[in-house]
């Protein structure tokens, strides 16, 4: 799937809606001023930089009125997500790797709707203190950030959610429950538990908690979660499913990533995290990625340089970085 190899198109997703702090779209800037590109460069890849997506909202402005309700925001990041969607759709379909620079994760939308519109067979590695898969009558507090699992995965129809009327409209392939592997979960919702409960029982969806990295450490999590996405990297570049990594910075621990809108005790260490990045890249299947979650606005700026550093050694991790 990657035609195009060594490639990777920049995609910068501003996005702020999907939750009510701002700062996460000051994220893809402040990422590519920390070095982004010369990281990559180094790594070996071509960089394409293709901007930011304009995640603002539909054309015309913002709309006052879905400020409140069920899916707050949900014109901007319909419409926002709509826009990312065929960014990397193009990108994805021109054999690319893609990473996308959040925003807030409601921004998965429109880079999970792109990635399986072209390259369906994607699995996901869903790095997060939280499970996403809230349905806007689920979930506790309205924000969309929450939620983009629901809609990508068809628990929710996109038709009843004013601004996400596209993404039925458009060929996107359903994800199923077991394309999905959760890694890093440990605040997971009264409604999205029961969720969980029914896809693991009824369809073998993996879904890992920090109790199990506890348990039996990164290094086995990181494997049973790929054999169960069947991307165990046997060498064959051919053959076998593109892997998609979501990563929230937020499944770090706080004390390691404290620039993040919601922070939840123990996280991941800087090793396990940089562990998950490394093992996805491991199996020769990632051809795409979100960085989600960094919020810079939230913390004295030498700590919120921390946690951009953080973001950026996750993904040189994930496109290839080695120590030896
Ligand atoms: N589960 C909560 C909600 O839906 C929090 C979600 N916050 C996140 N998700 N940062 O990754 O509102
Ligand atoms: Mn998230
Ligand atoms: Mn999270
Ligand atoms: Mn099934």
């Amino acid at each position: 799937f990657l035609t195009s190899p060594r490639t990777a198109a920049v995609i910068g997703a501003p996005a702020m809606f999907g939750q009510p702090l701002a700062g996460t779209d000051k994220s893809p800037q402040l990422l590519r001023e920390a070095g982004l590109h010369q990281n990559l460069a180094a790594l070996g890849w071509r960089v394409e930089e293709m901007g930011d997506v304009d995640m603002t909202g539909p054309p015309g402005g913002a709309d006052p009125a879905a400020a409140g309700g069920d899916a707050r925001h949900s014109l901007a990041v319909g419409a926002g997500c709509r826009r990312l969607s065929e960014a990397v759709f193009e990108k994805a379909a021109e054999g690319k790797f893609v990473l996308t620079l959040g925003g807030d994760h409601s921004i998965a939308l429109g880079t999970l709707a792109g990635v399986l519109r072209a390259r369906p067979d994607t699995r996901v590695l869903w790095c997060d203190a939280h499970a996403d898969i809230n349905s806007p009558k689920g979930s506790p507090s309205g924000n969309m950030h929450g939620m983009p699992l629901s809609f990508v995965m068809g628990l929710s129809d996109p038709s009843t959610v004013r601004g996400l009327e596209w993404l039925c409209e458009t060929d996107v392939p359903v994800l199923r429950p077991e394309r999905i592997a959760y890694v890093g979960l440990r605040d997971v919702d009264v409604y999205e538990r029961k969720i969980l409960h029914r896809l693991k029982q009824e369809h073998g969806l993996f879904a890992s908690t920090m109790q199990d990295v506890d348990r039996l450490g990164i290094g086995r999590v990181m494997e049973l979660a790929l054999e169960a996405l069947g991307v165990t990297g046997n060498g064959d570049e051919e053959k076998g499913a593109p892997l998609h990594l979501s990563f929230d910075i937020d499944a770090v621990d706080p004390k390691v990533a404290p620039a993040t809108g919601t922070v939840v005790r123990g996280g991941l260490n800087y090793r396990e995290a940089m562990y998950v990045a490394e093992s996805c890249v491991e199996t020769g299947r990632l051809g795409s990625m979100d960085m989600v979650e960094v919020n810079a606005d939230l913390t004295e700026p030498s700590a919120a340089a921390e946690t951009v550093q953080l973001g950026l050694v996750a993904v040189a991790s994930a496109m290839g970085s080695r120590i030896l």
